[in-house]
């Protein structure tokens, strides 16, 4: 470790006086002027996770759906999954470093760890289209560069596809080719496979309006559009040739405000789907023929992923274990259709990806979905082979559903969910099943829910159990919860910590909207009276900004990934 070059060149990047950040849920997110010192360090990082792992490294510049102002990073470990717990600490540790510490840290890292400097380093960049995003992604090449790291900076990208890159360089292209045209043809080969073999033809089934949130979903889609075109014709909106990213569009806004985006004429029974600021989340919606308007969430989307696979798996005539991952969010008539209707069996985990992507890998077939469209579905390597051969020796129908299954493994992209890759495979399965948008709606009806937000002085003195369905602490909460929902039929509540915002959030269901409101309200003041609530008590009724999951990521001072110390 060249020492002296580290510490000159971090002082070009240097960290302001008392700023202290946390690597969340999503890495590092903040207003983008506070992180080029976090960028520096973050190629750093990289480089010595890249040499005690011998494998490539990935490196996201993006804030995924946050406003355009801000910006963020995260790591992607080899497997193209999110970064270790344990180094997620040390990228802590060493962001919030004052400068004259930062070699210790550092140091510090690499002996904890047992890094070998002796050994090389790869690190792969991506960023998503903030203004911001190109000079931050070029302090991560600062960083990996002066710590001796070799990196290849493959510029515009969506997140999905940065975790491809690492998965693909880190299994010797085993998993594809390790280029943006390689993702394109692997995903389009697939797809126009499977739909080749769909019976129903015709426009009804095969075009689709794309929000693209005014991020690098539309460039993207844009560049690879040619390539499927056979299968689909998609119209793209909010492609951000006018429009500012994720403002008033993308797939946080439609979930949270449960309305359209601007600027995208829906007429009746259209199927139109938004994906969120760097292309990881999907969700799909239509209007009816009365103009109402009807959102098909991440648990919909699981749940008609789940019951193809479930099916092909039926006529190849092979018994694999196949589960759903959920968080607390998903709706409970999800659960209820999957474990009853489906018999598929259904798992909790706490909220956030890696926790799902975690507990997917348990099954031969792990199908994950957040309520708020981030989600993919997994295959151990055991029923890759398998599916292979039996797509080689079975006969006719059996020999027909197995190719469709490897064309559908193909199709997913197993290192992240991913916006473009579930649209496809979510378009295979329509017209494959032959279902129009409402057919798959109908599925099952969604409980009326609701989610608002609760200012306390510490939500740490939240603390949950059983994937955040029960509360531990403060005493007489969750009994006071529990003594509210058997008050309402089909009920259900819960509170938790927000990982990303200074809140509590409260969601609650029930059998109509009124109960979901009232009970949503009543959980509100009791976590208010109970966990310190600060401000003004939360009233009765509410704005629409408070219902939002997850859509003000904005942080301020003394917000969950920001604060500044005296
Ligand atoms: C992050 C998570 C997302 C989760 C959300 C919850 C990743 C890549 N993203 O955005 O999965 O739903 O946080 O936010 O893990 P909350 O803790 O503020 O409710
Ligand atoms: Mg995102």
């Amino acid at each position: 470790m060249d020492l002296g070059a580290i510490t000159k060149y971090s002082a070009l990047h240097a960290k302001p006086n008392g700023l202290i950040l946390q690597y969340g849920t999503a890495g590092f997110r903040t207003k983008a002027e506070h992180l080029d010192h976090v960028m520096f360090r973050m190629g750093l990082l990289a480089v010595l996770r890249s040499k005690q792992t011998k494998s490539t490294i990935g490196v996201m510049v993006t804030a995924s759906h946050n406003p355009e102002e801000d910006n963020g990073v995260k790591l992607v470990d080899p497997l193209g999954e999110m970064l270790a717990p344990s180094w997620e600490e040390h990228a802590t540790c060493l962001a919030n470093a004052e400068e004259q510490d930062m070699q210790r840290v550092l140091i510090d890292i690499s002996e904890k760890e047992a890094v070998n400097l002796q050994q090389d380093a790869f690190v792969v960049i991506g960023r998503d289209t903030r203004p911001s995003s190109e000079k931050l992604s070029q302090s991560v090449i600062d960083g990996v560069t002066v710590l001796g790291g070799q990196f290849h900076d493959y510029g515009l990208l969506t997140t999905p596809q940065l975790h491809y890159m690492v998965y693909c360089r880190n299994t010797g292209g085993r998993y594809g080719k390790a280029t943006v045209e390689g993702y394109y043809q692997k995903l389009s080969k697939a797809f126009v496979e499977l739909t080749k073999q769909a019976s129903c033809s015709g426009d009804e089934y095969r075009s689709l309006k794309v929000d693209c949130a005014n991020g690098i979903g539309a460039l993207k889609l844009r560049e690879m559009e040619h390539y499927f075109s056979q299968g689909l014709s998609v119209q793209l909106f909010n492609d951000g040739s006018k429009g500012k990213l994720n403002h008033l569009c993308g797939a946080d806004f439609v979930k949270s405000h449960q309305k359209p985006p601007q600027g995208m004429e829906i007429k009746s029974n259209e199927r139109c789907c938004s994906f969120d600021g760097d292309a990881d989340r999907i969700v799909y919606y239509y209007h009816d023929a009365d103009g109402h308007f009807h959102l098909i969430d991440g648990d919909k989307i699981a749940t008609l992923i789940s019951s193809f696979l479930k099916e092909l798996l039926v006529e190849i005539g092979e018994s694999l274990n196949i589960g759903v991952v959920q968080t607390a969010y998903a709706n409970g008539s999800s659960t209820r259709y999957l474990e009853e209707v489906m018999k598929v069996p259904v798992y909790c985990t706490k909220t956030g990806v890696k926790h799902l992507h975690h507990k997917a890998q348990e099954f031969d077939i792990g199908v994950y979905f957040e309520a708020n469209g981030h989600g993919t579905a997994l295959f151990s390597t055991a029923v890759e082979m398998k599916i292979k051969q039996s797509a080689e020796q079975l006969e006719d129908k059996k020999r027909k559903a197995a190719k469709m299954l490897e064309n559908i493994i193909d199709l997913f992209n197993q290192a992240a969910g991913d916006a473009i890759s579930d649209m496809l495979v979510i378009e295979a399965i329509l017209a494959l099943k032959g279902l129009t948008v409402q057919q798959w709606d109908a599925l099952y009806t969604d409980l009326p829910n609701r989610q608002l937000k609760v200012q306390v002085a510490d939500r740490r003195v939240i603390s949950t159990t059983n994937a955040e369905r029960q509360a531990v602490t403060p005493p007489g909460l969750q009994e006071a919860i529990n003594d509210l929902v058997k008050k309402y039929k089909l009920s259900r509540a819960f509170v938790r910590p927000s990982g990303t915002e200074d809140v509590v959030r409260v969601y609650a269901e029930a059998d109509s909207q009124e109960s979901a409101d009232h009970l949503a309200h009543e959980v509100s003041l009791a976590v208010f009276q109970l966990a310190g609530g600060i401000g003004e008590r939360p009233q009765p009724g509410y704005k629409a900004a408070e219902t939002t999951h997850n859509i003000n990521n904005a942080f301020g001072p003394g917000t969950a990934n920001e604060h500044t110390v005296p």
